[in-house]
């Protein structure tokens, strides 16, 4: 007997099989009784014939509730009409969990209900389908940089100092040396190995103390950062757009069956190829004042600025140039006007807004002393960093994308909560 999955029928039909499973649902017309099963790999229906099998087998179908986990053993057939396309006609049939009142059943629940069954409701299809597209995303992300030589380097998530601005640290007692931060970004270290490999890539957990409740941040999420040595904020450009058209149309070759149970309109992805268009902030101001936004030379853009410039394209958007009084301590200055930062955002199309944000780093050791002490940091802490700008200093360029705000993009969903398995929010820490 062959123990399988439900994604390898296909090459059993005609045979007999064992599959092991779930009750996904069940019903019954006089003699057949059908069960629908899920394995995780796929769903797949078991017919129950009368008088073909023995009687207790067929019995055991009133045992089987919502979410019972049981093994089966059967011929496997090919039906188009059946979820799945195949059918198994049942031999025998053992039980090995009954589970009791299922809390989530075929009714509507409320998000928030669901939210707190989250560790239920991975099991249902579509959260199946959007983290399937999440894996694919972070597939394709890994096959990226490894295929053009870039180095995989794991950075800390305890570290002594703040890389996104101070307030929205998450902070713990570290022993005797004081406080410790979780991480915010890796990239001060991506920097620090970028001088040592070249071209690299941190990939891991980053958080933020968020206190905005919107559907786009997380205080827990996923963030990928490439950093290049002697790369400028063009060269970080090409590299982003490149990497952005891969993702989704990897996405699209290799999860189409997902990205249609989503309803996704695929055909708007497939616009998503090379090149990008690229905007000075100021053009971005043009458009919300055209849009009829009133907005104020020097801030940054919120989200309501960002889903009204990126629904102006097709194409996810570069904006480059932002006032460097709302960028990070760590950018470097446009040599031909120091208002400005050598930064770059990419907003997704469809309203998504922002999934990358990237820059030219200073890499002058006087400036960017400064700039640490301008942004009020502890210079102790970013002595090492300081080394960097010691040491054979060079021009380099780097930039995080987001993980769930990407997958949010792709799959088109509402919010981010539903992108990561288990989210942390302001307001939810569980399960
Ligand atoms: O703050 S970023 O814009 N940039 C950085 O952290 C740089 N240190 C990256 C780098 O140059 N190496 O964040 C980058 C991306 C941003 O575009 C979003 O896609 C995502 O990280 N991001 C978030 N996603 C979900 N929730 C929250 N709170 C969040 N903050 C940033």
């Amino acid at each position: 007997m062959h123990k399988i999955y439900i994604e390898e029928l296909n090459n059993y039909i005609g045979q007999e099989i064992e599959l092991s499973g779930w009750v996904t649902h069940k019903r019954s017309s006089g003699k057949i009784r059908f069960i629908v099963m899920r394995d995780g790999s796929g769903i797949c229906q078991l017919v129950l014939v009368k008088n073909i099998i023995p009687e207790e087998v067929f019995n055991k179908y009133d045992e089987l509730t919502q979410e019972s986990s049981f093994k089966v053993y059967g011929l496997v057939k090919k039906e188009d009409r059946a979820p799945g396309g195949f059918e198994i006609e049942v031999k025998n049939l053992e039980i090995i969990h009954i589970a009791k009142d299922y809390p989530i059943t075929p009714k509507e629940h409320g998000i928030e209900f669901l939210m707190d069954h989250r560790h239920l409701w991975l099991r249902s299809s579509r959260q199946h389908a959007i983290l399937r597209v999440r894996h694919e995303i972070i597939q394709a992300i890994r096959n990226f940089f490894n295929n053009k030589g870039f180095i995989l380097v794991d950075a800390p998530i305890l570290t002594p100092a703040a890389c996104e601005g101070t307030t929205t640290l998450f902070e713990t007692e570290y022993f005797d040396l004081g406080k410790a931060y979780l991480t915010q970004s890796g990239q001060l270290y991506a920097e620090a190995a970028a001088m040592a490999f070249g071209k690299v890539y941190t990939f891991g957990p980053t958080f933020r103390a968020e206190k905005s409740k919107t559907r786009r941040h997380l205080t827990e999420f996923w963030m990928v950062e490439p950093e290049v040595a002697f790369a400028d904020l063009n060269d970080d450009m090409d590299l982003a757009e490149e990497f952005v058209e891969y993702i989704v149309q990897t996405v699209i070759k290799n999860r189409r069956k997902e990205l249609e149970f989503l309803e996704r309109d695929i055909s708007k992805l497939e616009k998503v190829k090379r090149p990008f268009p690229r905007i000075h902030y100021e053009e971005a101001i043009e458009i919300l004042k055209r849009n009829g936004i009133n907005f104020e030379w020097g801030n940054d853009f919120g989200g309501t600025d960002e889903t009204v410039i990126s629904e102006q394209f097709e194409k996810p958007v570069m904006i480059h140039h932002y006032p460097a009084q709302v960028k990070a301590f760590y950018m470097k200055r446009d040599p031909n006007d120091e208002r400005y930062a050598l930064a770059v955002d990419m907003l997704a199309p469809e309203g998504y807004g922002e999934i990358i944000g990237g820059s030219q780093r200073e890499d002058d050791y006087e400036i960017l002393l400064k700039r640490i002490e301008e942004h009020n940091l502890p210079r102790e802490a970013f002595e090492w960093y300081l080394d960097l700008r010691r040491y054979g200093s060079v021009p380099h360029s780097g930039f995080g994308l987001g993980i769930e705000r990407t997958v949010a993009w792709i799959c088109k969903l509402e919010h981010v909560r539903e992108t990561i398995p288990f989210p942390r929010m302001i307001y939810r820490n569980t399960p």
